[in-house]
């Protein structure tokens, strides 16, 4: 655990939130400032800054950050959603502890911002 880290704070029970599902690897919980009728981060437990650096030192973990999404989306907005991961402040990561936002529930443009 880095105990300036949020993410790893909501893990560790230390800060509240809404959490949608909760695995050995994996946690789930609804963002603080929803973009979309459904907008869920999942999050694995330990902390990895990125996602590549979490697809190099455990993938298991990663491949079970996509298969949460896919299943909060299959039960929140029928299956269509975008999953996103920011990387980088260039690219919006504001939150060193890599998550994934599952978005749905409605339509989405494209390009994105
Ligand atoms: P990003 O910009 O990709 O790093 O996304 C960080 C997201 O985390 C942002 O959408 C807001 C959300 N967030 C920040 N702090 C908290 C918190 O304490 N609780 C929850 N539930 N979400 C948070």
């Amino acid at each position: 655990m880095v105990s300036d880290c949020i993410f790893c704070r909501i893990v560790a029970g230390e800060i509240p939130a809404d959490v949608v599902t909760s695995g050995e690897r994996v946690i789930a919980f609804r963002d603080l400032n929803p973009q979309a009728p459904t907008h869920v981060l999942v999050i694995p437990r330990e902390h990895h800054e990125t996602v590549g650096a979490l697809a190099a030192e455990d993938p298991k973990a990663l491949a079970d950050v996509v298969t949460v999404a896919a299943e909060v989306a299959a039960e929140e907005s029928g299956g269509s959603y975008r999953l996103v991961v920011n990387t980088g402040a260039a690219a919006g990561q504001t939150v060193g502890h890599v998550h994934a936002h599952v978005l749905g529930g409605r339509s989405l443009g494209w390009p994105p911002g």
